[in-house]
C-alpha cells in the first residue's frame, strides 16, 4: 500500500456518522486545544487497535498543526510498521522527566499499570484514556471509556468527526487496521452493521482492505510458520477434548529463529478445535529463567479471567493470561488443576 503523501480529504466530514453520537468528546478536545505538545501512547505488547488507534490520531493532530509525539514502552510490531507514521513512535522505558508533552492521551489502554511507564513519568502533565475495555480502570483525569465500540479505532473515527477534522487515506487505514484486528476480520459480534457502515466511509477515504490485510495476516516471516509447526506438535487434550493444551520453550524459540512475535495468536489454532471450550498456551519469559506466561482463551460459557484470576493474573472472559514461576511440569500441572476445576 503506498499510503505516502496522500493527505488531502476524501470523504466530505459532513457525509459521515459516527458510531454512537452521544459520548461526550467535549474535555478531550479542549485538552487537545489547550496543549503545547501531546504525547500518544498505548499499552505494552500493543495490538493493532492501539497502534492504529495511535496513528490515527497522530495523522489528525499533526494536520491541526499540533506539536505530537508517539512513545510506546514495546514500539510498533513489525506487521504494524506500514502505517505511514510508525517510524516516529519511540520505545522502551522513559523515567521522569524525559518527556516535556503537557498533554499524554493513551489510547486502547485498560490500567495505568499497562503503559509500561513509571508513576513519576505522569508527575503534572494531564491524562486522558480513550479505550473501549470493560474492565478499565478509570485511570486519567479525563476519561472517556465506552464498551459499546469495536475497538479503539472507532472511538477514535467518532472523535475525529466532533473535532470536525477530515478522514485521510493515512487516518482512514490506521483505523481499518484498529478495527479489522479488534473485530477478528469482522466476524466477532462487535461487528455490526454500523462498523461496517463505519469500514465503508474507511475505505472511502482510502483504506485499502486487502493491501492491508496482507501486511497484517499474509505477511509472516518463515520463522513464524516453523514455530507454529512446533508448537503445534505439543498439542494435547485433556478434560474429555474441552481443553486444548500448547506450549513454546525457549529451545523451540532458538531452533526455529522466531520470536515472541511470531507466536502471537497461536493459541487461537488450539480454540479453534471443535469441542474445546478453553485453551491454555504456556510460554517461555524471554527475560526470565524459570518464568512462564500462561494465556487463556474460552469459547462459550467458561469465564476463563476468572481462572486467570485464581493464578494470579487477569483479563476478560474469552482472553485472559498470568505469569507463573517453576519449573515447566510444575507450572503445567499447576495450571492443568486449576483448568479441570473450571470444567468440572
Ligand atoms: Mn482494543
Amino acid at each position: 500500500m503506498n499510503a505516502s503523501g496522500l493527505s488531502s480529504p476524501v470523504v466530505a466530514r459532513s457525509n459521515l456518522q459516527p458510531l454512537f453520537a452521544d459520548v461526550d468528546w467535549q474535555p478531550v478536545i479542549n485538552a487537545i486545544a489547550a496543549a503545547d505538545k501531546i504525547l500518544l501512547t498505548t499499552h505494552c505488547n500493543p495490538d493493532g487497535d492501539g497502534i492504529g488507534s495511535q496513528q490515527a490520531m497522530y495523522d489528525a493532530l499533526i494536520a491541526m498543526g499540533k506539536n505530537v509525539v508517539m512513545h510506546n514502552f514495546d514500539g510498533v510490531p513489525r506487521i504494524y510498521s506500514f502505517l505511514k507514521h510508525a517510524e516516529q513512535v519511540t520505545m522502551g522505558a522513559w523515567q521522569s522527566g524525559s518527556q516535556d508533552a503537557d498533554l499524554i492521551i493513551a489510547l486502547d489502554c485498560g490500567a495505568k499499570g499497562r503503559l509500561g511507564m513509571a508513576d513519576a513519568f505522569y508527575d503534572g502533565t494531564q491524562l486522558v484514556n480513550i479505550d473501549h475495555h470493560v474492565s478499565n480502570k478509570y485511570f486519567a483525569d479525563i476519561n472517556i471509556v465506552d464498551a459499546r465500540y469495536c475497538a479503539t479505532g472507532a472511538m477514535v473515527f467518532d472523535l475525529l468527526i466532533a473535532m470536525d477534522i477530515a478522514l485521510t487515506r493515512c487516518s482512514a487505514s490506521a483505523i481499518y487496521a484498529a478495527v479489522l484486528t479488534d473485530t477478528a476480520s469482522f466476524r466477532l459480534s462487535n461487528a455490526t452493521s454500523a462498523v461496517y457502515r463505519m469500514a465503508a466511509d474507511l475505505i472511502d477515504a482510502g483504506a485499502e482492505p486487502w493491501p492491508i490485510t496482507i501486511h497484517i495476516y499474509e505477511s509472516q516471516p518463515l520463522a513464524g510458520l516453523k514455530i507454529l509447526k512446533a508448537t503445534l506438535d505439543t498439542l494435547q487434550l485433556r478434560d474429555e477434548n474441552r481443553s486444548a493444551w500448547i506450549h513454546v520453550t525457549s529451545d523451540m524459540y532458538q531452533s526455529t529463529g522466531a520470536d515472541v512475535e511470531d507466536s502471537e495468536g497461536l493459541i487461537d489454532y488450539a480454540r479453534s478445535i471443535d469441542g474445546v471450550e478453553v485453551a491454555v498456551f504456556i510460554r517461555c519469559d524471554e527475560n526470565h529463567d524459570n518464568c512462564w506466561k500462561v494465556s487463556f482463551r474460552g469459547k462459550t460459557t467458561a469465564d476463563v479471567g476468572a481462572l486467570a484470576a485464581t493464578l494470579g493474573g487477569g483479563g476478560h472472559k474469552h482472553a485472559a493470561g498470568c505469569l507463573m514461576r517453576g519449573g515447566f511440569d510444575d507450572v503445567r500441572t499447576t495450571v492443568e488443576k486449576a483448568v479441570s476445576q473450571i470444567l468440572g
